[in-house]
């Protein structure tokens, strides 16, 4: 049985920990967003694809990005220097945008670079970018058009939003293997991030949202708000801005004619028949990923949720 993620950071990282526990993890595709990608210092970083590889490797930071127990050393240092600094790379995290940096100048691709530091983390589920190509994700605000890390990290994303844009959604092409992993896969999951920065950018891309929509995969999505707040980062509060409803139903919304189940917690059991009523069946459960455990044990609810046994 193939299993296929789309992914973004964080919330994707501990369910596909959690995934990798309960199937084989060369059973497992994440397809993984590069909208949060950004130059820095010279060099390509791309904090969604690193912290599913180091969440993976066992190996991620306290809040889910970087590597644990990293130092900072060269960022102090180029502080010192009057660099810019504003965005916390660790000295143990600046070798993997060192070593991708000389690979994609060398000519590899994002993918194939990513399949290397996979390989080096020992990790066994395939990681693929979208697209090999720049794919960044703009916050459109008061102020002006932002990247994406500019607006979440550097402006701590409290500068308000007016929109998101993909501008470069229309030429940007899948990467090999993705639009494959979609259309041939079993089991078809969006994993519980940002719908709209870690999942849209994915499905910006005419050609993923065509094969998600015939994929013959159960498709199943993980709502990554809970009792009407995100888990984790800025997701409730966009939505908020952007005029959805922040709610599990407000999400399934956004995944309409593209799931055919929908996984809320258990606190929201009171959605479940107004998610239905989208068309989309829903099962209520929980989805707390707290600990080692409780990843496996919402990739086994989500599994089980689609009829397989796990
Ligand atoms: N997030 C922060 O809030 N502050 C940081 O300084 C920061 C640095 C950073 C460095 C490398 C990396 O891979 C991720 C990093 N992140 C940081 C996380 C990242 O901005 C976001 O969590 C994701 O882009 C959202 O999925």
């Amino acid at each position: 049985m193939q299993v296929t993620v789309l992914a973004g950071g964080i919330g994707a990282a501990r369910f596909l920990a959690g995934l990798q526990r309960v199937v084989p993890p060369e059973s497992i595709t994440a397809i993984c967003n590069v909208g949060d990608d950004l130059e820095w210092s010279g060099l390509t970083v791309c904090p969604d694809i690193d912290s599913v590889l180091y969440t993976l490797g066992g190996i991620e930071g306290p809040e889910g990005w970087g590597i644990r127990d990293d130092t900072r050393n060269a960022l102090e240092s180029l502080h010192l220097l009057g660099g810019e600094s504003w965005f916390g790379v660790g000295d143990k995290d600046l070798a993997t945008h060192l070593f991708r940096s000389e690979r994609l100048r060398e000519g590899s691709t994002l993918a194939e670079v990513t399949a290397s530091l996979a390989q080096a983390r020992g990790v066994n589920v395939r990681v693929l970018p979208v697209t090999n190509d720049p794919h960044p994700t703009i916050v459109e605000t008061a102020e002006g058009d932002l990247a994406f890390q500019e607006y979440f990290v550097h402006r701590r994303a409290a500068v308000p939003i007016t929109g998101v844009k993909f501008p470069a959604a229309l030429t940007a092409r899948p990467a090999p293997g993705v639009i494959e992993a979609i259309r041939d896969c079993e089991v078809l999951c969006f994993a519980p991030s940002n719908p709209l920065v870690s999942i849209a950018p994915l499905l910006a891309l005419p050609e993923v949202t065509e094969a998600v929509r015939r994929s013959r995969a159960r498709r199943v999505a993980v709502s990554p708000i809970v009792g009407g707040a995100a888990i984790k980062g800025p997701a409730a509060a966009m939505m908020a801005a952007l005029g959805h409803e922040v709610s599990a139903f407000g999400v399934a919304r956004l995944y309409e004619g593209l799931i055919d189940l929908f996984v809320l917690d258990s606190v929201d059991t009171a959605l479940v028949t107004a998610v239905c009523s989208l068309g989309i069946d829903a099962i209520a459960t929980d989805t707390m990923m707290t600990g080692e455990d409780g990843r496996e044990r919402v990739a086994r609810n989500v599994l089980q949720a689609v009829g397989v046994r796990a």
